[in-house]
């Protein structure tokens, strides 16, 4: 009787002795407050700890809306504190929903950048920025033939050099992008923006099954530390509500590979791969068709056989004729 008594007590102990050590394990979840956004929003007053708003952005207990579905508005929110860590995982809740059935407009972007409150022309935000934009694209400017339907979403990366080309919906200075519908759900629809060890990985979660869905990964971005979080919506002709409802920043463990001291403040933004050159071409002159390239492989293969059977006979003739000298 005492003995099995005893036992659970044994096993709370062991507990409160592991659970320390468990917690420790799991930094890879250390949420920075200083980065995120979570309800309730409002501190003491009307300010939002530690961000900032811009133009139409509203406020409410529910959440944080860029945009109304009006015309012609443009807001934003910007982190007041620069992100040192290196690794990092970024969660954001969104909702974009309107009155809109097949018109609806223009998008968000979820940014990455060293200058921030700076209102302008995509989606909300400056131009020519340097950093990192997550481009929500809801609206298809481009008249001719996309590769993709739209909404769309798209990672670039940029030095300060690149325009956003809207007639193109940004399609030759992405680095890469995906088909996502993301309107007028009544669940829960999130995006993980995910850089670690140089790689950039873009997931969703916009079926309300709690389970992400990669949408884009690259290797090789480079991204310094310093910059500022953000988040800005658009409205033009058409619209939609672009709501933020929460943003959850996550320092990520640094590998065993990357040296904690180096400096990564001075980087300047690139990636080593640019979706961009491809399309670019495809947009001036149609791609060749199936049965084109088809037939292209054929030739390449026949001309390949002729070439493998004529070295074979001369193989075997050179063969022949050393066996000839031998007798
Ligand atoms: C900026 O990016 C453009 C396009 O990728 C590139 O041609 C240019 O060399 C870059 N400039 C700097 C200073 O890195
Ligand atoms: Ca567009």
């Amino acid at each position: 009787m005492c003995n099995q008594k005893s036992i659970p007590h044994k096993f709370i102990f062991l507990l409160l002795l592991i659970t320390p050590i468990l917690a420790e394990w799991n930094t890879r979840d250390y949420i920075r407050r200083e980065h995120s956004l979570t309800k309730p929003y409002q501190g003491s007053g009307m300010s939002v700890p530690y961000w900032d708003f811009l133009g139409s952005t509203i406020v409410t207990t529910n959440y944080v809306r860029l945009t109304p579905d009006l015309q012609s508005k443009a807001g934003a929110i910007w982190n007041t504190a620069p992100c040192h860590t290196r690794n990092w995982e970024l969660q954001v809740q969104f909702k974009v929903h309107g009155r809109g059935k097949d018109l609806f407009g223009d998008g968000f972007a979820i940014w990455y950048v060293r200058d921030r409150m700076q209102s302008g022309p995509v989606f909300g935000s400056k131009d020519y920025y340097q950093g990192l934009a997550i481009i929500f694209d809801t609206y298809s400017n481009h008249n001719g033939a996309h590769n993709h339907q739209h909404p769309y979403i798209s990672a670039m990366i940029n030095n300060g050099t690149l325009h956003y080309d809207h007639d193109r919906d940004g399609t030759h200075t992405q680095i890469a992008g995906c088909e996502a519908k993301f309107r007028n759900y009544n669940h829960d629809t999130h995006i993980s923006i995910m850089y670690k060890d140089d790689t950039l990985i873009v997931s969703t979660d916009l079926e309300g099954k709690n389970a992400w869905k990669e949408c884009l990964r690259v290797e090789k971005v480079l991204l310094p530390t310093g910059y500022y979080y953000g988040a800005s919506a658009t409205t033009g002709d058409l619209s939609d509500n672009h709501d933020i409802i929460a943003i959850k920043m996550y320092e990520l463990d640094l590998l065993e590979t990357q040296n904690k001291d180096e400096d990564r403040s001075h980087i300047i933004p690139s990636a080593a791969s640019f979706e961009a050159p491809r399309e670019r071409i495809e947009d001036e002159k149609p791609s060749m068709s199936g049965i084109k390239t088809f037939l292209w492989m054929m030739c390449i293969a026949i001309i390949v056989i002729v070439l493998v059977v004529m070295g074979i006979m001369w193989y075997q003739k050179r063969q022949e004729n050393s066996r000839k000298r031998l007798y």
